[in-house]
């Protein structure tokens, strides 16, 4: 089954939006397979957004990645990650649609909430990245029948 990385930022835990996420996934009908809250250190910053570093907004980026502490996330589910993108909406607070996540809690660009990874590739690199082996849990839930066309 496919996996994604979700990360709720700092703003988003700051702002107790933790719980509301998470309901969101879970309402979706995702399974989740790993949470931790923790800090985060310059180098693991630095390493997930590793492929902004030339932009002009990493340095702050980084920063406001490593202020506060964030809740990462493992989510199990069909198509789970190109659906989760769109559970969150633009990177633009402002162009998000309402009912996604930026759309209905955001207001400015750096205070976007949440990371999701972008496309499946992503999604195993920003896994291994954020989780050891052991902090993963493969488990079987009752609802799959009720989820799925088996
Ligand atoms: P993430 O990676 O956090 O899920 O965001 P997106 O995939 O939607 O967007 P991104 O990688 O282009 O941006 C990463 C992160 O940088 C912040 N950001 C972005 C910013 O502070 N200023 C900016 O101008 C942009 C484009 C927000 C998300």
């Amino acid at each position: 089954m496919e996996r994604t990385f979700i990360m709720v930022k700092p703003d988003g835990v700051q702002r107790n939006l933790v719980g509301e996420i998470i309901r969101r996934f879970e309402n979706k009908g995702f399974k989740l397979a790993g949470l931790k809250l923790m800090s985060v250190s310059q180098e693991l910053a630095e390493k997930h957004y590793d492929s902004l570093k030339d932009k002009a907004f990493f340095p702050g980026l980084v920063k406001f990645i490593c202020s506060s502490p964030v809740v990462a996330m493992v989510w199990e589910g069909d198509n789970v990650v190109v659906t989760s993108r769109q559970m969150i909406g633009a990177t633009n607070p402002h162009a998000a649609a309402p009912g996604t996540i930026r759309g209905d809690f955001g207001v400015a660009v750096g205070r976007n909430l949440i990371h999701g990874s972008d496309a499946i590739e992503t999604a195993q690199r920003e896994i291994a990245l954020w989780f050891s082996e052991a902090e993963l849990v493969t488990w079987e839930t009752t609802l799959n029948p009720w989820l799925y066309e088996l």
